[in-house]
């Protein structure tokens, strides 16, 4: 128990210095008006050899109106989309939003693991901790943002 705890936090130690560009926004003023979409903590976990799906997660902040995230694409996968979790019969069960994902203006929209995140299928290769991977993210409002998200590993589930 000690020593895992020891480990835990020499991960998120060593998560937090030297990160890549894991945030962006796409926020512009106008007019004394603020609007776009921030973007921090994005994140994709490091998965075993061998495996063909991945997860990434983020925190999503619309600003100065709702907006939606409608559609993820990365060259590390051969698809990308974000998923919901919920319990039926006393199993997680993840499922498409086809809606995409509501983002409620000034309000934190957090991705985490056992929670929504976005999923990757069909990796090109595993997802090592210290690569990156690249994504583009679409908004309804049609904006987009492209980052760059640092692989770690996971903590918790
Ligand atoms: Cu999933």
């Amino acid at each position: 128990m000690r020593t895992s705890a020891l480990i835990l936090l020499a991960t998120l130690a060593l998560a937090a210095c030297g990160e890549p560009a894991s945030s962006a926004r796409t926020t512009q003023t106008k007019d004394g008006a603020t609007v776009g979409v921030e973007v921090t903590d994005a994140w994709c976990r490091a998965t075993p050899n061998g495996a063909r799906t991945g997860a990434c997660y983020a925190t999503f902040r619309a600003v100065g109106a709702d907006d939606r995230l409608v559609a993820v694409a990365t060259s590390s996968a051969a698809t990308a989309e974000v998923h919901d979790m919920e319990e039926r019969d006393g199993m997680m069960r993840m499922s498409a939003m086809p809606e995409g994902l509501p983002l409620p203006e000034g309000r934190d929209v957090t991705l985490a693991p056992g929670a929504t995140h976005i999923m990757l299928t069909g990796l090109t290769s595993p997802l090592r901790a210290g690569e990156q991977v690249p994504m583009v993210m679409t908004f309804a409002s049609g904006r987009t943002l492209e980052l760059l998200l640092p692989v770690r590993m996971g903590a918790g589930r």
